[in-house]
């Protein structure tokens, strides 16, 4: 599962993209220059991040996005911001992003891939300063090139995707991602403007003793899900939820832990959404060892029916989202 050749820390992100690409002696170079690309744009959203503080494009813009949540400005300059980088860097025919009602032709008809993409998430933080993330997935699309991607390019189940990866807006920037070959992440030095290695082969610990979820609405969870909570407060496990999907689930990733959104009598099918947050996160703890699963089924094996649809999620270290879904049996 892990990378072939270690590269030492401290390797900047393009010279390992480009490192890792001559392992695969019949790449193109395309999916390469799709990673930098994405890379590029999370600097320009980074920059924007770090003077919301100061510049007045912080709170609502006003208008919802099709979820009928608020859409903060900084959503809207990340979505511009990504869409903009990945139209101009030309692998890609079709976007799709959760601040978009519908598909994004790019107008780029030889691009092969697809690019599902969630710009700005947890943006009821933004105003308070709290971390933040964007998350994406990349899919081939399955059409012949020579002309626009198609729905069912769009709607691919999670085992397809060839990468998938988030960026942390946070004390430090970061970007972890992972193309089937283990996963990696990468710390912003923003003085240089490139992003370092710093996290080489990132596992997952198998067991934790951390549970992140919304527990204001623990009446509405499923009872199998409260009989869990429960039974992580008779262990004297840690509760922690930042309410930003990429921060919680990066501290899990890296220390150890569960994160849960599952239905609700507010969210029946969950929160989250399958295409634009679960696949992409679901296929980052698979490659570090976790799982990832509705509290029923593998998340990347779930068929999209529909661009925005949401599903339960459960993620995190093994052991404990085995946990969670025995409690789930038992009361099935
Ligand atoms: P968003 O995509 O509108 O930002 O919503 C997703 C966010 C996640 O980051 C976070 O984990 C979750 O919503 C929090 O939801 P809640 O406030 O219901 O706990
Ligand atoms: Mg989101």
């Amino acid at each position: 599962m892990n990378d072939k050749l270690a590269l030492p820390v401290g390797t900047t992100l393009d010279r390992f993209i480009m490192r890792k690409q001559e392992e695969f002696p019949f790449a193109t170079g395309e999916l390469s220059q799709l990673l930098r690309d994405i890379a590029l744009a999370a600097k320009i959203v980074n920059r924007e991040i770090n003077r919301a503080g100061l510049l007045d494009v912080t709170g609502a813009y006003g208008n919802q996005n099709i979820q009928g949540e608020e859409q903060q400005k900084l959503d809207v300059i990340a979505n511009i911001r990504f869409i903009r980088a990945l139209r101009n860097g030309g692998e890609v025919c079709t976007i799709i992003s959760e601040e978009e009602d519908d598909v994004i032709q790019t107008g780029n008809h030889r691009g092969k891939y697809i690019v599902a993409i969630d710009p700005l998430d947890g943006s009821s933080n933004i105003d308070v300063n709290v971390s933040i993330g964007t998350i994406f997935s990349i899919y081939r699309r399955k059409s012949e090139t020579g002309s626009n991607g198609t729905m069912e390019d769009c709607l691919q189940q999670g085992t397809r995707q060839v990468a998938a990866g988030y960026v942390i807006y946070g004390s430090s920037t970061m970007l972890v991602y992972t193309t089937g070959h283990g996963v990696n992440g990468f710390t912003y030095e923003p003085s240089l403007g490139e992003f370092f290695l710093s996290h080489p082969n990132i596992t997952t610990p198998a067991d934790g003793t951390t549970y992140s979820c919304n527990e204001g609405n623990m009446n509405s969870f499923p009872e199998g899900i409260q009989n869990y909570v429960n039974y992580c407060k008779d262990q004297n496990y840690s509760a922690r939820y930042i309410g930003s999907l990429v921060a919680d689930f990066h501290r899990n990733l890296l220390k150890g832990g569960i994160y849960m959104y599952p239905p609700t009598n507010k969210a029946p099918s969950g929160k989250l959404r399958l295409i634009y947050e679960c696949n992409a996160l679901a296929f980052i703890i698979e490659q570090a060892g976790g799982k990832a699963t509705t509290g029923f089924k593998r998340i990347m094996d779930l068929q999209p029916e529909e661009l925005h649809q949401r599903c339960p999620l459960l993620i995190g270290s093994a052991k404990m989202v085995d946990k969670a879904e025995a409690f789930l049996k038992e009361v099935e």
